[in-house]
């Protein structure tokens, strides 16, 4: 690749394309929403108000919320255990529902640089949910207090503000719900504007609410895409079972790892799981993970797998083999999600992606040095 090419793709990468439309984020200021929003804004003020009387500023009534430092990820035995997610209401199609599917009433919390988070952004717009779900992206910088919400004059690209409740960080939303929160401050997190309250904080369970839960007030091309049909159940949930704990989270096991034996423990199992979904598209009748059909299981990998190259293989230390050079079926399975179907590319950022963590993780990569390869992030169908 010549200089100028790998310098085009660098400021590419490094720009990030403009991934929204601009109607997605703006549409909570629609005139059907602004009496939601100005109640939800008085609630944030009340709850403000009332933290200021206890003598604690709102945006700081908590430096974290187990009292350890933000970026302490693993256990005292070197090991990255993941906390439970705490809310786990569901919206639901069913008569006197609590939660029940409305347009313009659910609102997700997301940031681009979180494999979780992403997949909500992956099957809000395989779904179609564009116009009845809407989004705010947070700050890709995970700092001592959690995820906040970039300031307009940032001018960060893809993220904004809170014009929700008017939150300056992600906890606050949390504390808006339940002051006596102690869990962390985790995206996704699914809100419901007209409770003002999380309806659900746990991507592998908001994912499958929009499979279904919508399906009354969506075109009908979207209807009845179920990425979890009953015929496929039993297999992804056998799949995900592996996937979620040997590479989803085996790649955050191996970076955090504080011991030599922790971090080699899960590198090994993550390789190894990497060959068995190579095997696995290899004998399978393709392009997907159970043969024709796009479900579920390789929505929830895609994720962890377009970060791979560009992250997980130096940042943490993911580095026996790349997917680009080491994974050929993977690398194409990846490769057909990312550049033909526009749920894959037009949620993924490979900006906040890259910055999110070399400059988040100060324990991994103390001066928050960006490195500015692979170059480019994904390769070109062609190669
Ligand atoms: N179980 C959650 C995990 C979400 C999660 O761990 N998100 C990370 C970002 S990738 C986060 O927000 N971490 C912030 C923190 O732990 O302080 C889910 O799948 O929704």
């Amino acid at each position: 690749m010549s200089r100028s090419s790998i310098s085009r793709a660098i400021s590419h990468s490094l720009r990030g394309p403009l991934k929204f439309k601009k109607s997605s984020f703006h549409r909570i200021y629609s005139p059907a929403t602004s009496s939601i929003l100005s109640t939800a804004t008085t609630n944030a003020t009340r709850f403000s108000d009332r933290f200021k009387r206890r003598g604690s500023d709102f945006t700081q009534f908590r430096t974290m919320s187990t009292d350890t430092k933000i970026t302490a990820w693993a256990s005292k035995d070197g090991e990255f255990r993941r906390q439970v997610s705490s809310f786990r209401d569901q919206i639901s199609s069913a008569p006197d529902a609590q939660f029940p599917p409305e347009k313009g009433r659910y609102h997700l919390y997301v940031s681009y640089a979180c494999p979780w988070a992403t997949r909500t952004l992956i099957v809000r717009q395989l779904k179609g949910l564009e116009d009845i779900i809407s989004v705010s992206v947070v700050h890709w910088h995970l700092g001592e207090k959690g995820w906040r919400f970039a300031e307009v004059d940032e001018k960060i690209t893809d993220a904004g503000p809170d014009d929700l409740i008017g939150a300056k960080f992600l906890r606050e939303v949390y504390f808006s719900v339940n002051p006596d929160y102690t869990g962390r401050f985790t995206v996704p997190v699914l809100w419901d504007k007209k409770l003002k309250t999380i309806v659900n904080n746990e991507s592998s369970e908001i994912i499958r609410m929009l499979y279904t839960e919508f399906d009354g007030l969506i075109a009908n091309e979207f209807k009845n895409l179920n990425f979890y049909a009953p015929e496929y159940a039993k297999q992804i949930d056998e799949m995900n079972d592996w996937i979620y704990d040997t590479i989803n989270n085996g790649v955050y096991k191996s970076g955090f790892a504080t011991t030599q034996d922790a971090y080699e423990r899960n590198v090994l199992r993550l390789f190894e799981a990497l060959d068995r979904v190579e095997d696995i598209l290899k004998n399978s009748d393709g392009p997907y993970l159970l043969g024709k059909t796009l479900t579920e299981a390789d929505i929830r990998l895609f994720p962890t797998i377009i970060r791979f190259d560009p992250v997980y293989v130096q940042h943490f230390k993911c580095n026996i083999k790349m997917i680009r050079h080491d994974y050929p079926v993977i690398h194409k399975w990846m490769q057909h999600l990312y550049w033909d179907i526009p749920a894959f590319k037009d949620t993924c950022n490979f900006e906040h992606i890259k910055k999110h963590y070399t400059k988040s993780h100060t324990q991994i990569n103390p001066l928050s040095i960006t490195p500015v390869g692979p170059v480019p992030d994904i390769l070109p169908k062609s190669e």
